[in-house]
């Protein structure tokens, strides 16, 4: 791991949380990610599951946590399984967890290794009548793969056909989408790297570079920061290139008179930023770019206002909606009977601006939250509004993330990353 120790207590916290929100009786499991196979050998770099690493602070493959508040044996209510270690296997496996740095990373004091899982889980087991499984009902998510928790669930509800089944989702939705003060001091760590990435770009960047030598100056300064990866797969795109919402290829020149929308953020102890910035190659808008680049910004300003405690996010959407359609009128990009006739189901706006504008972010970028509850303080969100415009060959999009908080406008994590277009043409010149 680059980042420096978490407070456990952020997990001591979270797991007391979790097991507030558990029925009489029962025992909930949560399982590290697998390490994904590419051929031969060769396997992908391990990504813990977020789940786990919630409610424990393990970073490492082949772990599980159970958690068993009622348990009659006291020593049992919090328990970690860990693959085994010791200095002969450290030789060729590197640094894993001893038993006692798994107690100092994550605060649970029973830790067995993997071998006694099956016997001490037999022992639980005749204890509860209810176990929790972790199944993954993210709105967004598209899962093909078999995980290893899924793996886990099959066998344990094979072999406990009788235990009644609980859902842990819903509780880890709810917890994992309002921050502590700990995770909101990692994820503004994760924006501040990001921001020296953008600092760095913004010298860097002159007619002629190649949008990978742009994807390479950020991750040179996450990575010297502590930051492991880039949080998703980094957008640096030149021209028309930026009307590819998902343009990830980052392999083409940036010419003068271009603009580059770079929808990048770094990841730092398994936290997310997500910034978007849009930056012209020469270091000079046009009258035309910065007028839509100018509206652009207005909505995100005026859209973030609106991330207060009772917000619900659909309706939230449907306000931003009326905001953006001022300013394509403004911009000449829609007339008066665009908006008259209107489908409202689709309406005249999405011809520009297609995407949604706030997405919860945190462990995951895309993170946790019931969209259908109201907003509440310490839910952390990105706006992100943006204006496409293949005929004009440019598209612009502006990103911060943001903590809702009570009785105030957000707090914008992303304060300190230049966004005014005068600030960004003097940086650049
Ligand atoms: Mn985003």
């Amino acid at each position: 791991m680059k980042y420096q120790p978490i407070n456990s207590n952020l997990f001591v916290k979270n797991r007391k949380n979790f097991m507030a929100k558990m029925s009489e009786n029962s025992l909930a499991v949560f399982n590290s990610n697998d390490i994904y196979p590419v051929s031969a050998d060769s396997t992908l770099p391990f990504e813990q599951h977020r789940d786990i690493f919630y409610l424990s602070g393990v970073d490492q493959e082949e772990s599980i946590l159970v958690l068993f508040p009622d348990c009659p044996k006291p020593q049992y209510r919090e328990i970690l399984f860990l693959r085994e270690t010791n200095e002969h296997i450290a030789v060729w496996e590197g640094d894993k967890l001893t038993k006692e740095r798994a107690f100092e990373v994550s605060g649970v004091k029973t830790v067995f290794w993997l071998q006694d899982l099956e016997k001490v889980m037999s022992e639980l087991m005749s204890y509860a009548n209810t176990v929790y499984i972790n199944t993954n009902e993210h709105y967004r998510a598209n899962v093909e793969t078999e995980t290893r928790e899924d793996r886990f669930t099959k066998w344990l509800r094979n072999k406990y056909p009788a235990h009644s089944v609980a859902k842990s989702n819903p509780i880890l939705q709810r917890l994992r989408s309002v921050k502590d003060a700990i995770e909101i001091d990692l994820m503004q760590k994760a924006c501040d790297i990001t921001e020296k990435g953008f600092r760095r770009v913004l010298g860097f960047v002159k007619p002629g570079v190649w949008e990978y030598e742009i994807e390479a100056e950020y991750i040179h300064e996450f990575l010297r920061n502590r930051s492991k990866k880039f949080a998703y797969t980094p957008i640096i795109a030149s021209g028309n290139n930026a009307n590819v919402l998902h343009y990830i290829e980052n392999n083409n020149q940036c010419n003068s008179g271009d603009l580059i929308l770079m929808d990048v953020g770094a990841e730092y102890a398994n936290y997310s930023a997500d910034m978007t910035r849009t930056i012209p190659v020469s270091g000079k808008f046009t009258g035309r770019q910065k007028a839509v680049y100018n509206a652009v910004n207005k909505v995100k300003n005026e859209a973030t206002k609106m991330l207060v405690p009772g917000t619900i996010w659909a309706d939230y959407h449907v306000e931003v909606g009326k905001i953006m359609t001022d300013e394509l009128l403004g911009l000449g990009l829609l007339d008066k009977a665009d908006v008259q006739n209107e489908d409202p189901n689709w309406p005249a706006y999405k011809k520009y601006f297609m995407h949604g504008t706030s997405h919860h972010i945190g462990l995951d970028t895309h993170d946790y939250g019931l969209l259908h509850e109201p907003m509440q303080a310490n839910m952390v969100f990105t706006v992100e509004p943006g204006i496409y415009l293949p005929d004009e060959g440019f598209g612009i999009r502006l990103e911060d993330d943001v903590i809702i908080q009570e009785n105030e406008s957000p707090f914008n994590l992303m304060r300190n990353i230049p966004i005014e277009a005068d600030e960004i043409e003097d940086l650049m010149n």
